[in-house]
């Protein structure tokens, strides 16, 4: 545990999966899409796991301590005290490669043909390099800046658009992003859900709600969606402006 950081234990949604004999995961979090990814994968593949939160709007993404785990000063990262080569604690950081790594360690919807799983790559860094980021700075512009710039707003706001389209004709041709259900569908959701605050409206992707509808329905994905819900105030308080938005 970083020194710095509040300890807690499992999330209660978790309860009973620290009894494993693998060591619990670290999973350093806070309740945010990309946050949300990892709670999703660790519930799905029943690894056991315990959260520790990282106060992002009050800077606590920039102790020493977390940074030794995260140099990006991002959340999510994790420490997984039971590596498979056996050797010492491994840290990563970059929801991706997490979702990546656990998913080599488990197989956990981690597809075995290596066609298939070029393709759930594929998706996974389309959700990394685009959906995220570009959703990320839609939200910032429409939501946390609004009305600082209409350019922004309009520029990144077509941008999501365009990016739902793209998903939206993946699922017209398979039932999930990959084919099967895999890491790329819970990369992508969490960010799907918050595209709500967006006003983004399914009814222009039908293929996107249909999805949408069948991943929430996964037990899982509602015990990963609800991890830290208690953690996270609905509206940006000024500090957390400050510490996000202002700090150079
Ligand atoms: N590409 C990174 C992005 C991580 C990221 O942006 N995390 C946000 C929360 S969703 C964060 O920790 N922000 C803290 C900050 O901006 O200082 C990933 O997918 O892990």
């Amino acid at each position: 545990m970083a020194a710095g950081l509040p300890a807690r234990d499992a999330h209660p949604g978790a309860a009973g999966r620290i009894e494993g004999a693998m060591a619990p995961i670290d999973l350093y979090f806070w309740p945010t899409p990309n946050g949300k990814k990892l709670s999703i994968y660790l519930e799905e593949a029943a690894v056991p796991y315990r959260v520790l939160p990282v106060n992002i709007g009050r800077g606590e993404q920039f102790e020493p301590s977390f940074l030794a785990v995260s140099p990006n000063n991002r959340i999510p990262a994790i420490v997984d005290h039971d590596p498979v080569d056996g050797g010492a604690p491994i840290s990563i950081f970059e929801s991706g490669a997490i979702l990546l790594y656990l998913a080599e360690k488990t197989g956990h919807l981690w597809p075995a043909d290596a066609r298939t799983r070029t393709r759930v790559t594929q998706w996974l860094m389309w959700q990394m390099s685009g959906l995220g980021p570009m959703m990320g700075q839609a939200s910032h512009f429409r939501v946390y800046a609004k009305g600082k710039s209409e350019y922004g707003e309009e520029r990144y706001g077509h941008e999501v658009e365009r990016l739902f389209r793209v998903l939206d004709g993946r699922l017209a041709e398979a039932p999930f992003v990959g084919g099967d259900y895999s890491i790329a569908d819970i990369a992508c959701y969490p960010w799907v859900v918050a595209g709500d605050r967006l006003g983004l409206d399914l009814g222009h992707y039908a293929n996107v709600a249909r999805w949408r509808e069948a991943v929430g329905a996964r037990p899982a994905v509602q015990r990963g969606m609800a991890v830290g819900q208690e953690l996270a105030a609905p509206v940006l308080d000024d500090e957390a402006r400050r510490v996000l938005f202002e700090r150079r």
